[in-house]
């Protein structure tokens, strides 16, 4: 049961979203924040967006951490700036993740591969290359216009039972379904996980890679908490949300991409299958990182408000020096973490971002200006804030001309590093 707010665009989340228990405790407050992807265009400058509450609790039910309060996905997600085709390093892991579901499904020519939340269909066309039949369900209207001009068949809508149903109508039951960075998004993802169970044929495999709450935890990716991300899962709540939807986990590998993933191999829990024996190393990590325990969730809270206070620190140092700061990647986290520090454009004179779609936009909140590449070669700053550090190897390969003339990264996270 979810209670309206005020704002009709946003709800208190006052029962879990997995299991409905009320048994919510709170974690972390980061403040009032703008939608993280929504980037202000020049005219609309002047006009203030809605700031929505963002902080996240544990459900002491089911061990899902979620967010406490919920946006309309619609306002999210029915246009996207966001493509990850920008980066070589997602390229390479959709070549490595597209050979691994070809080598754990039997896939013949005929085998449907679905992919939900398929974006501009760049995931899509690994599979296309290995000769797979696929559809990508893409809820942005503008992307899924991209991946059809493309030549990646794509359904503009949000993924449900509603749509399982229609695509097992028209296409017929999928030997694969995929998911990459859209469980965390959706507020009701048993649902999501029924369609799954729904259009899933029998032997066949749903693989789905999600931010892991371990390396959030670990590494203080506090950044990463924004209202697109309702759910930041642990492999123990990501356990009975598969159960819930007639689903069973039978493999969960770490991944490096994004901060850290978890890629999670299920099947239909009618079918025999023998889980992985690392599904226990990792259940037993999740312990150790204390991310299924109030406590240890709440130690994580602190170290977040020791950061804030350690990255303006360092940016007040800077200035003191003379430094002139821009920040590099206008990504959702940095959003974040612009205003949970109070970083303002007095402090960060543009982002780069080498997406055309987010050029020439400003930051929600914090209007700071996004530019190109060519605009930090012709006027480069002291110190890049690097935004996007997730990809930190990728870019500062592509930008050794700038610290060979002196120039230094400011890496915020796991804690302030000045390279
Ligand atoms: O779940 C989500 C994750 C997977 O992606 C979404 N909700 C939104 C998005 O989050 P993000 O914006 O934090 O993602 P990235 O992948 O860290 O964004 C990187 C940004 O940096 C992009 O805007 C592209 C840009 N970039 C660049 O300008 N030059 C990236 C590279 C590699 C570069 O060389
Ligand atoms: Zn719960």
């Amino acid at each position: 049961m979810i209670t309206p707010l005020a704002a009709p665009a946003c709800r208190v989340v006052d029962a879990c979203l997995v299991c409905g228990s009320r048994d919510l405790a709170p974690l972390l407050d980061l403040g009032e924040h703008a939608l993280a992807n929504n980037l202000v265009t020049p005219d609309a400058a002047d006009t203030a967006e809605p700031r929505y509450p963002l902080g996240i609790q544990l459900c002491q039910s089911c061990l899902l951490v979620q967010l406490t309060h919920i946006v309309d996905p619609a306002l999210m997600f029915s246009s996207y700036l966001y493509v990850p085709s920008t980066s070589t390093t997602w390229l390479a892991h959709c070549e490595e993740l597209a050979d691994d579901v070809c080598a754990r499904a039997e896939l013949g020519p005929d085998s449907l591969l679905v992919e939900i939340g398929s974006n501009d269909g760049t995931l899509l066309r690994a599979f296309q290359r290995r000769g797979v039949r696929v559809l990508g369900v893409e809820p942005a209207t503008n992307i899924a216009a991209e991946a059809n001009a493309a030549g990646v068949p794509t359904l503009n809508r949000f993924f449900d039972e509603a749509t399982a149903e229609a695509i097992r109508q028209e296409h017929g039951p999928a030997r694969v379904i995929v998911a990459t960075n859209v469980l965390a998004h959706v507020p009701a993802p048993v649902r999501v996980l029924c369609g799954v169970r729904l259009l899933l044929q029998p032997g066949g495999v749903f693989v789905n890679e999600s931010p892991s709450l371990c390396d959030l935890v670990e590494h203080t990716e506090f950044d990463t908490i924004y209202h697109e991300h309702v759910s930041y899962f642990s492999l123990h709540a990501l356990r009975l949300l598969c159960a819930l939807a007639g689903l069973r986990i039978v493999d969960a590998v770490p991944q490096a991409i994004h901060g850290g993933s978890l890629r999670l191999v299920a099947v239909r829990a009618d079918q025999p299958w023998t889980p992985a024996p690392q599904i226990g190393a990792l259940l037993a990590r999740e312990q150790a990182a204390g991310v299924v325990s109030s406590a240890g969730l709440r130690a994580f809270a602190e170290r977040t408000a020791r950061l804030r206070e350690r990255l303006q620190a360092a940016v007040r140092e800077l200035q003191a020096a003379g430094q002139r700061l821009a920040a590099y990647g206008a990504t959702a986290k940095g959003n974040t973490l612009l205003a949970y520090c109070g970083l303002s454009r007095d402090d960060i004179a543009y982002i780069v971002d080498r997406n055309p779609l987010k050029q020439g936009r400003l930051t929600p909140g914090t209007r700071i200006p996004i530019v190109s590449p060519d605009h930090l070669a012709a006027d480069p700053p002291d110190v890049l804030l690097l935004l996007a550090w997730n990809l930190a190897d990728e870019i500062r390969n592509q930008l050794a001309w700038f610290h060979e003339r002196g120039g230094h990264f400011l890496v915020p996270v796991p804690e302030p590093r000045l390279c």
